[in-house]
């Protein structure tokens, strides 16, 4: 049968199920990937299963979020990451080397394989053709033990791509023209697949700007196909025996097919505070920026910086401007260093910042009070940037570098008419030096993980009551992030302390959920989080969900919910139940009473619907859910864990 590439890789990676659009399968995860902000909870939870070793062909713990390390936190968690995986069998990339998206396309990722990461954007790797989707840290711990990663099977959307991008216009236009096609909402359980003759000329860095964007979409992933442009940039990475040749049969059958003409786009940003608000940049014209931030694991190859810098060379960056400029990768800053772009960079101005997150997640480089700041980054959420107030807009390094110069937002075409032509190199200075191999088995046994006092254990959930005694412990808006649910910033080096994390859920909403959530919780309530379109969307931390059940939360009654938060708030005993009447949303409020007799029973017994009975206000508000008999039997037990080892302990 002729099938897309999706169909492809998962019938070959099919443990479980049958794969029919929307009907959830197991599959066999080939790859996973962690990073240190979401990694130490994972690892914590692995540690949790009892194994001795990690089950999967390759699994990498990357350093690359929380390198600020003011206190002690950042750098315990680091120690003992490297300690577990020392013992696992698990590759370690060291602070330093990179940020995890990129050092993966670089060195491990491969067409027609599964990746699994503890990241929203684990699905760049899709750039080399690869199944790369982001989940919650739980559900990568149980990959690594070998368990299968379950998914409702995608519906496909062809994008096809004619044409060449024209010069001064960047890959990041072609997944900002994709974002004001698809905008950040509705587009749960699809992925999009780009073929056609537009994808020749799209490099593999490029592509992964695209595919790693997708994730503001929501999808669950996107692919491009696996051909000669791969294996050029495996070969240059001294991998040309990963290359296999990948793409969707000439047949296809796609939901959709959406076609963009490359020749036909131009620079584009999203303005202040979603990805998806996206405005031609000659529209946005003139307006005075003070920062300019450069790098993360969307526009941080060597292809982006080099670019950047040659726009920027023998300029000097106007006075009113800061420039940050991060590498993605110890390749990347070596390889700039070596061709004369990093000195270039250093007499614009540019302060070159560490090959990590860095200014993305907020942790550093804040901007000034109300300030406007154009970044190459994927997320402009109101607040991710660490100040409230500043205004971010989401830009290719074109643009950015242009406006870097003048001071004010440059269409990247109206300052230079000749395009800086940076060739992908026929070679890469390719060094895993700052890659740590596991120990063997023998030696691991004898191994011990040192844990800082700030790391402590996985919280345990406590298995679903009978009867639901509910009381609305918050009621938000449409489009609520996991940023805005549990901040990351400098709250993030509490990661692995859910009591001490759980003190911001919801901080830039409303501080004082917590402690409602707690007084609830001690009177023996349920708590309930009412929200409205898309929920969750974003990040894929788990505290999201870890934090909230800890404080006591049961069930979230939204308009719509995101699919890795869904997925973690189930893993974590929270029903994300969906709102049978969107209208119903008017009928709940704050501090509202909800009641449902016999809940466990009902979910138990499969049921889709509910009434939940909003005693407040005397009125009956019905909601749905639609949980696999496997995702009922985790909320039940309480969360995933709890599910894991009721199993083991019963020698299942
Ligand atoms: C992000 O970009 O929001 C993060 C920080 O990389 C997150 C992971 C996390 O919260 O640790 C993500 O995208 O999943
Ligand atoms: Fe890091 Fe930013 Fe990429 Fe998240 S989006 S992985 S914080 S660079």
């Amino acid at each position: 049968m002729a099938g897309t590439m999706t169909e492809k890789i998962l019938h070959a990676h099919l443990v479980e199920g049958k794969l029919a659009p929307g009907n959830e399968v197991g599959i066999r995860i080939d790859q996973t990937l962690t990073q240190d902000a979401t990694g130490t909870m994972a690892h914590l939870q692995f540690e949790a299963l009892g194994l001795s070793r990690a089950r999967t062909k390759l699994s990498v713990s990357y350093i690359d979020h929380n390198t600020v390390q003011v206190g002690f936190e950042n750098a315990d968690d680091h120690r003992y990451l490297q300690d577990v995986a020392r013992k696992y069998g698990i590759r370690l990339s060291r602070a330093g080397n990179g940020i995890c998206h990129q050092v993966h396309l670089e060195r491990f990722g491969a067409p027609g394989k599964t990746l699994l990461g503890s990241d929203s954007h684990t699905p760049t790797g899709g750039a080399l053709g690869m199944f790369a989707v982001g989940a919650g840290g739980l559900d990568v711990a149980l990959a690594m033990g070998g368990e299968p990663f379950y998914l409702a099977t995608p519906r496909v959307i062809g994008i096809r791509l004619m044409g060449k991008l024209p010069p001064r216009v960047a890959a990041k236009d072609v997944i900002l023209e994709v974002l004001r096609l698809f905008s950040t909402k509705g587009n749960v359980g699809l992925v999009f697949e780009y073929f056609g003759e537009g994808v020749a000329g799209l490099s593999v860095p490029q592509r992964g700007t695209i595919t790693n964007m997708g994730a503001e979409c929501g999808v669950t992933t996107s692919l491009f196909p696996s051909d000669v442009v791969t294996r050029d940039f495996l070969r240059s990475q001294g991998r040309v025996d990963d290359w296999v040749e990948l793409s969707a049969d000439p047949e296809a059958e796609y939901e959709r097919v959406v076609t963009i003409d490359l020749s036909s786009l131009e620079p584009l940003a999203a303005a202040p505070h979603s990805p998806g608000n996206v405005e031609p940049v000659r529209e946005l014209k003139g307006l005075a920026v003070d920062q300019v931030c450069i790098g993360s694991c969307t526009n941080g190859s060597y292809r982006d910086i080099a670019t950047a810098a040659s726009i920027l060379k023998g300029k000097t960056i106007h006075e009113r401007v800061s420039l940050i400029v991060a590498p993605g990768s110890r390749q990347v800053l070596a390889k700039l260093a070596h061709d004369g772009y990093l000195a270039d960079l250093v007499a614009s101005g540019a302060r070159i910042d560490e090959c990590a997150c860095g200014f993305c997640i907020g942790n550093s480089k804040s901007p000034a009070s109300g300030a406007r700041s154009l970044r190459t980054s994927n997320r402009n959420f109101k607040g991710r940037s660490g100040t409230v107030d500043a205004e971010v807009y989401l830009v290719s390094c074109e643009t950015a570098a242009a406006s870097a110069i003048t001071g004010v937002i440059t269409d990247p075409r109206d300052l230079y008419t000749t395009a800086p032509a940076v060739a992908m190199p026929k070679r890469f200075p390719v060094d895993d030096g700052m890659i740590i191999d596991p120990a063997d088995l023998e030696t691991a046994t004898s191994l011990s993980i040192r844990r800082g006092p700030n790391i402590g254990d996985p919280p345990a959930g406590s298995p679903w009551p009978e009867d639901l005694a509910g009381s609305v412990i918050i009621k938000v808006g449409d489009m609520v992030t996991t940023d805005h649910i549990m901040p990351a910033g400098q709250r993030m080096k509490y990661r692995s302390n859910i009591a001490r994390y759980a003190d911001f859920v919801f901080e830039p909403l409303d501080p004082g959920f917590p402690e409602r959530a707690r007084t609830a919780r001690d009177l023996g309530r349920h708590g309930i989080i009412v929200a409205g379109l898309s929920y969750g969307q974003g990040s894929s931390r788990e505290h999201a969900a870890m934090c909230p059940m800890y404080l006591g939360i049961r069930v979230v009654i939204a308009k719509s919910i995101e699919r890795i938060h869904a997925a973690n708030l189930v893993n974590f005993g929270i029903l994300p139940a969906i709102f049978a009447d969107e209208s119903d949303y008017d009928s709940i409020e704050s501090g509202d009473t909800i009641e449902v007799r016999g809940i466990r029973s009902l979910v138990d017994e499969g049921k889709e619907y509910l009434v939940l009975h909003n005693a407040t206000r005397n009125r009956d508000i019905p909601v749905k859910f639609m949980l696999s008999e496997r995702e009922r039997m985790i909320l039940l037990a309480g969360g995933a864990l709890n599910l894991v080892r009721e199993r083991q302990r019963a020698g299942r």
